[in-house]
């Protein structure tokens, strides 16, 4: 084992040289991780701890999964990047394989969520000029009210989160808000708008809003509309994809095919920043050379790092397995909600889960429960205010979930505000 960068700390001196030397743009919860293995991850104490936030459905996979780690030390060994000036061995693979999994023509290769986006809203856009006849600079993107698809200039210039978008103008205009699961305000904007929409952005479940999971139907119409007016179905998959709901995407619990796929975070299982845009030749085809691209996008590591976390996908049904162990979950933590006055409601998809906390969004009281749950070795973390997100890898076993469920009932039933 190589030596460390610097000699080993205590908690409180990594948080403090994180305070002085980093800029402030989180608050994370007080524990300093140094090991992560599968469902779990020890703290720099050496007390281990059931990790209930996945690196926001990041490491659906569970933390440095053996397969995952040996493609990316393998591939780092032999040729990490050549810029797409030039060919490489990795990426056509890959590019058959995520294609024919996901069931798309083509994929354009990018590195974070945010980028991935960013192509799409790219892709939608040229798509309306050049096959739709959109005028020029005209084209719009209907989005949902209290979305998150990412923290880029564009992306939060369609946020209605004030910490999103507070100060960071001017912002890009184009894009028009609705309501999340109203099918309505959506028949209602294409019928006024639609000659001049490019694109419907979605998040099949919104995950920042607090795991907010649409009535059944909506994805289903939201994507009929979309074909009746010519606009382009984008689905942001980014949180929602690989297994993280029970199926391989969301999109698929309503047998909905997105015209524009997004994917990112456990596309690598966490491993490595990477991210991708599938859709097939009609659209993908207004791309073309020098009209987009990314020194890393595509690079040698992640596609043999994405080409291993999907086999892992694959190979152990970590899609199955949140279906049913997710609906487990749900079903014993209703019966702790309807034990307590401190919990409102548990609602999620497979493994993509929240609690809603019985006080009011500004309070204190998630933070403090997700303090209370940590000391009892449970981590995870408040969305907004007083939402809980509970989201194990997906390959936790059911006796680690029991023991989970665990934790939660007694540190609930022994919490006081
Ligand atoms: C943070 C949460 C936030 C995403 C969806 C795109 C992206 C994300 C649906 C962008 C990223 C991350 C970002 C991270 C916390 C986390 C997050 F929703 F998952 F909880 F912020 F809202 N689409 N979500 O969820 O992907 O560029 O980050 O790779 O920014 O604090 P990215």
């Amino acid at each position: 084992m190589s030596e460390k960068i610097s000699e080993k700390l205590n908690s409180k001196s990594y948080i403090e040289l994180e305070n002085q030397y980093g800029a402030h743009n989180y608050h994370p919860l007080p524990v300093v991780l140094e090991k992560g293995e599968g469902p779990y991850v020890w703290d720099v104490e050496g007390k281990k701890y059931y990790d209930f936030l996945s690196a926001y459905s990041a490491v659906n996979q569970g933390h440095s999964h053996p397969k995952i780690v040996q493609a990316l030390v393998d591939q780092a060994k032999t040729l990490a990047l050549t810029s797409r000036a030039f060919y490489n061995d990795q990426l056509g693979p890959y590019e058959k394989k995520i294609t024919t999994l996901f069931g798309y023509d083509k994929v354009l290769p990018m590195n974070s969520g945010a980028e991935a986006v960013e192509t799409a809203v790219k892709i939608a856009r040229k798509w309306a000029y050049e096959k739709k006849g959109v005028a020029q600079n005209q084209a719009k993107i209907v989005v949902c009210e209290n979305n998150f698809h990412g923290r880029t200039t564009t992306i939060v210039s369609f946020s209605n989160d004030p910490d999103a978008y507070k100060h960071y103008g001017p912002f890009t205009p184009g894009f028009i808000k609705i309501p999340y699961d109203d099918t309505e305000a959506l028949t209602e904007v294409l019928a006024e708008h639609g000659d001049s929409i490019a694109a419907f952005l979605v998040e099949p479940i919104q995950g920042e809003a607090g795991v907010y999971v649409p009535k059944e139907g909506y994805l289903k119409a939201a994507s009929e509309l979309c074909k009746k007016h010519n606009v382009l179905f984008i689905a942001d998959e980014v949180q929602t994809g690989i297994a993280r709901t029970g199926k391989l995407i969301a999109c698929h619990h309503e047998q909905v095919q997105p015209d524009i796929l997004v994917l990112g975070k456990a596309l690598s299982g966490g491993m490595y920043p990477v991210s991708a845009v599938l859709a097939d030749n009609a659209i993908m085809e207004v791309i073309q050379p020098g009209q987009h691209g990314s020194t890393f996008g595509g690079n040698p590591i992640a596609c043999a790092v994405a080409v291993a976390a999907l086999d892992v996908v694959i190979d152990e049904k970590l899609s199955e397995r949140a279906q049913s162990l997710g609906d487990y979950f749900r079903t014993e933590i209703q019966k702790l909600v309807d034990e307590t006055d401190l919990l409102s409601a548990v609602r999620g998809k497979g493994l993509l889960n929240a609690i809603l906390i019985n006080d009011t969004p500004d309070s204190s009281t998630a933070w403090d429960l997700c303090v209370a749950l940590k000391e009892n070795g449970l981590l995870a973390k408040p969305t907004h205010g007083n939402i809980i997100r509970l989201a194990p890898p997906l390959v936790i076993s059911q006796h680690q979930l029991d023991q989970c469920i665990e934790i939660l009932r007694n540190t609930v039933t022994q919490f006081s505000r």
